[in-house]
């Protein structure tokens, strides 16, 4: 007589499998299906597996991911999730025209819990970047990182040296999770702009005196990053309304008069993003005529060849 094996089992995940003889392999064999969860998070990143085998005697061996060599390689039962981890930038928005240099910075939440309660291998962090210009792609590295429920909150502040100069930018931001999934790309474009508009008034000029209840105002505007500017007026205070442009961006626009008087007329250049250029015109409109009250010549009547004064009262 010789040792007959009674059974063979396997413990996975808290499951047991019990393996039957397949004649053809020669081998004890089971079929199971594989933990929903990833095994990532798992001490070691594995399923430990324990596989009993035991005799018609009652004697038994025992293998497990504790035992050296291959064996207990075999037992480390390596279970991948496949569900895509998430990015959302959540600074700057698509479009965005960031005007200050203080402004210029990212926020970005990376999750891998989108839709699932557990099971998830997590965000990867080391596999994260965002491009921000062709040549510049910041790594995890460079930001302050936060754990969060699912993931990670990932802020930057870039270092003076780094602050972007006025342009169209688009970020570009990708991350996988532990188990290789690759997140859809995110990507947002703004603009960089902290430079004023151009603006010129050519009239009026200042000190201007006029008697002309109409007044044409003239100049021109533009912006090297962030057109369209727009152009408005204020005179004394009160809203004159958008100047309409031309292409090349010169204006010219009528005003009326609204009070006789000392005159302040302002206008303000303001590209898209919002930051402004003022001029400022002070002049002056009166209607009034000069009132000539008195005339006085002296002498009057007066010898031929001989020396007169004549005096006017004006007012
Ligand atoms: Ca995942
Ligand atoms: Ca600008």
């Amino acid at each position: 007589m010789t040792d007959t094996i009674k059974s063979v089992v396997a413990v996975i995940n808290g499951a047991t499998l019990t393996l039957t003889y397949n004649s053809e392999s020669g081998k004890y064999e089971a079929t199971g299906v594989a933990p929903t969860a990833s095994s990532f998070p798992l001490d070691g990143g594995y399923y430990p597996v324990t596989v009993t085998a035991t005799y018609e005697t009652g004697e038994t061996t025992s293998v497990s991911d504790q035992t050296e060599g291959d064996i207990g390689e075999n037992c480390k039962f390596i279970v991948k999730e496949r569900v895509k981890p998430q990015i959302k930038i959540n600074y700057p928005t698509n479009g965005q025209y960031i005007t200050k240099a203080e402004d210029q910075f990212l926020d970005i939440t990376l999750l891998d819990n989108v839709g699932q309660e557990s099971g998830f291998s997590g965000v990867d962090l080391d596999s994260f970047s965002i491009e921000i210009t062709e040549d510049q792609t910041l790594r995890a590295d460079d930001f302050e990182v936060v754990e969060i429920d699912g993931g990670y909150r990932l802020t930057y502040t870039p270092p003076a040296e780094k602050i972007l100069s006025d342009g169209h930018y688009t970020f570009t931001a990708n991350v996988s999770d532990n188990d290789g999934n690759a997140a859809d790309a995110v990507a947002v474009s703004c603009v960089c702009d902290s430079t004023p508009p151009e603006l010129s008034v050519t009239s009026p000029v200042d000190g201007l005196a006029t008697a002309s209840s109409t007044l044409t105002v003239e100049g021109s505007t533009n912006d090297a990053t962030s057109v369209p500017v727009s152009v408005r007026l204020t005179l004394n205070g009160r809203d004159m309304g958008i100047v309409a442009l031309n292409e090349d961006g010169t204006f010219t626009k009528d005003i009326e008069l609204f009070e006789e008087g000392d005159q302040e007329l302002i206008v303000t250049a303001a590209d898209k993003g919002g930051t402004k250029t003022t001029i400022t015109r002070n002049f002056y409109y009166s209607t009034g005529v000069p009132v000539i009250s008195s005339v006085v010549i002296e002498p009057n009547p007066i010898d031929h060849g001989a020396t007169y004064t004549i005096r006017v009262e004006v007012q």
